[in-house]
């Protein structure tokens, strides 16, 4: 039985080997990237099932993803390789504050090549949340479709459906992301947002105002990301706001909010508080930035206890 099942493209993610303006980087590391796999490999890493759903290039860098995500204890059954369709990539520039842009070429994504009927049945009927972001609509509208038969499903077979609204400005504009975005917000179960994000959807920031409007609509669990801010959240009829974990260092920023969602999904299943559930999950946050790629600083589930100092770290 998996825990959490996510939809979505993984990419190769070539990392800079030096801060500064891309154009004048001259050697790149080979990592893996994509929002959906982050957030399965947090969870596994933490302890969880997860699975993912997806579809590959035919090519060694599909079949890299394939062995990576096998080693990090991901359920792959659902995973195809595609000829045709080259794996996505991504390169990154990192600046010496740890801002980072990403440049894409994932136009000829092989998830392009998913339908509605790609979705077996029996995968829902075995597992507990349904993991989905606005990044796998944003690679096509159409892929919407495959949305709504993933939301039926996982009503039939009572998941509760996760979303990060994930919004990509390189690959959609805010009108096509708002207008998409907003017919997926009714049906969700765990929201789990950035205020700007949230902005760009219903035209709030205020995490009050985005509580507000996620209860109306039958949210039952929302955490408002605020980056260096911390987070807000609400459930079972409490609100907190977590203050921000400060990183020791920040080196890469891709990844953290994946990480977060980890957090609070772990949570989420264990029935913690919610004031133990947004703590754990900015700690996570915390720790994704102060290490290089988009995944590498996705923390075990005695890393974060140690980070919190609940149990003795061992050097040596
Ligand atoms: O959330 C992090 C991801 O955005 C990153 O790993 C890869 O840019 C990416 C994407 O679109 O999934």
């Amino acid at each position: 039985m998996n825990d959490v099942i996510t939809i979505g493209e993984a990419m190769i993610a070539f990392s800079p080997g030096a801060t500064g303006p891309m154009k004048f980087v001259n050697q790149f590391e080979k990592k893996v990237g994509g929002a959906e796999l982050n957030l399965a490999i947090g969870c596994s890493r933490l302890g969880l099932n997860a699975g993912w759903i997806s579809k590959l290039g035919n090519d060694e860098f599909g079949k890299y993803i394939q062995t990576f995500t096998r080693g990090e204890g991901i359920d792959i059954s659902h995973v195809d390789l595609v000829d045709g369709f080259p794996t996505s990539l991504n390169f990154k520039e990192i600046m010496e504050d740890g801002s980072v842009r990403t440049f894409y070429y994932r136009d000829k994504s092989p998830t392009l090549t998913m339908t509605p009927e790609d979705l077996d049945e029996s995968y829902f009927q075995n597992a507990k949340i349904l993991h989905l972001t606005g990044i796998f609509p944003a690679i096509d509208p159409k892929n919407m479709e495959i949305f709504e038969r993933a939301i039926s499903l996982a009503k039939k077979y009572g998941l509760k459906i996760s979303f990060d609204p994930n919004i990509r400005l390189r690959m959609w504009s805010k009108e096509e992301a708002k207008e998409v975005l907003s017919k997926i917000l009714p049906h969700v179960d765990i929201l789990l947002a950035g205020d700007e994000e949230m902005d760009i959807i219903i035209g709030e920031k205020d995490p009050e105002k985005i509580i507000e409007r996620g209860k109306d609509l039958g949210i039952s669990f929302i955490a408002v990301k605020q980056g260096d801010k911390g987070s807000v959240g609400y459930y079972k009829g409490e609100t907190f706001e977590a203050a921000p974990i400060k990183p020791a260092k920040v080196v890469d920023t891709v990844g953290a909010g994946d990480g977060f969602n980890a957090g609070v999904l772990f949570g989420f299943l264990y029935n913690w508080s919610l004031k133990r559930t947004l703590e754990f999950a900015n700690t996570i946050g915390s720790m994704v930035v102060g290490v290089k790629g988009d995944n590498e600083g996705l923390p075990y589930y005695e890393d974060v206890q140690q980070r919190l100092g609940e149990v003795e770290r061992i050097e040596r």
